[in-house]
């Protein structure tokens, strides 16, 4: 049995960062459930591991771990000689500017793009109200960073340089919703170099594999 445990279900754009990131290293790992409809993530045992009761949660031996940028980020230092060894940068400099953009992908692109992945994606899956104004608002500013995304990837081939690092993987989960499951993947595809980009990163075999783990229903 592998060492390394993933808590929680490929479905969550949460945890398929993390399945991301392992593929690439190639870190044999297990999927551990967390029965989310049946509240399991907010018990007492569960909330040991993971204190804010989401997923994911990691497990590494005697490392446990929560946040999936953080989980990424240990993932490429602690698995650093194999699968894709640049994948967090060889240098400080690569490092840095992975990190800037991993911190503009959860702090800028994330708030935005995972609202609209719940309100157009989820909420009709689960037969929830979707919210007109947050669809709206969500999409104002997605458009913005995407703006600046454009330009970025204008300059480079990806966002930290010119190799494919976390700071790319890091926007597969959202993106491939909104590409795959609500009308807004215009915004990416639309775009000259966003789109190239989204081409790219999303037709590695890695991120392919956790596309096939998440066995998504036909979509509507
Ligand atoms: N910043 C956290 C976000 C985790 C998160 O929002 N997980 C969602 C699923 S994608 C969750 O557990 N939602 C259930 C809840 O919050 O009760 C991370 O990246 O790990």
């Amino acid at each position: 049995m592998a060492s390394v445990k993933v808590y929680g279900p490929p479905l969550s754009t949460a945890v398929s960062r993390v399945l991301a990131c392992l593929f690439e290293k190639e870190v044999e790992f297990q999927i551990i459930n967390v029965e989310m409809a049946k509240g399991q993530h907010k018990t007492p045992d569960y909330l040991k591991i993971q204190p804010f009761g989401q997923v994911p949660a990691f497990q590494d031996e005697q490392v446990t771990l929560f946040e999936s940028r953080a989980i990424c980020r240990y993932v490429s230092e602690k698995y650093g000689k194999q699968g894709n060894k640049g994948l967090f940068g060889l240098d400080l400099i690569t490092k840095a500017s992975i990190d800037e953009w991993v911190e503009a992908e959860g702090q800028s692109f994330n708030p935005p793009s995972s609202a609209l992945v719940f309100q157009l994606a989820f909420a009709p899956m689960m037969k929830l109200k979707q919210d007109p104004n947050v669809i709206k608002q969500s999409e104002e500013k997605l458009v913005k960073v995407l703006d600046v995304y454009e330009r970025r990837l204008g300059e480079s081939r990806f966002l930290a340089g010119e190799e494919f690092t976390l700071a790319d993987l890091s926007h597969l989960p959202n993106t491939q919703y909104l590409v795959d499951r609500t009308d807004k993947g215009g915004l990416f595809t639309e775009r000259k170099n966003v789109g190239r980009w989204w081409d790219e990163i999303s037709s590695r075999d890695s991120w392919k594999k956790v596309v096939d783990m998440q066995s998504l229903p036909p979509k509507s």
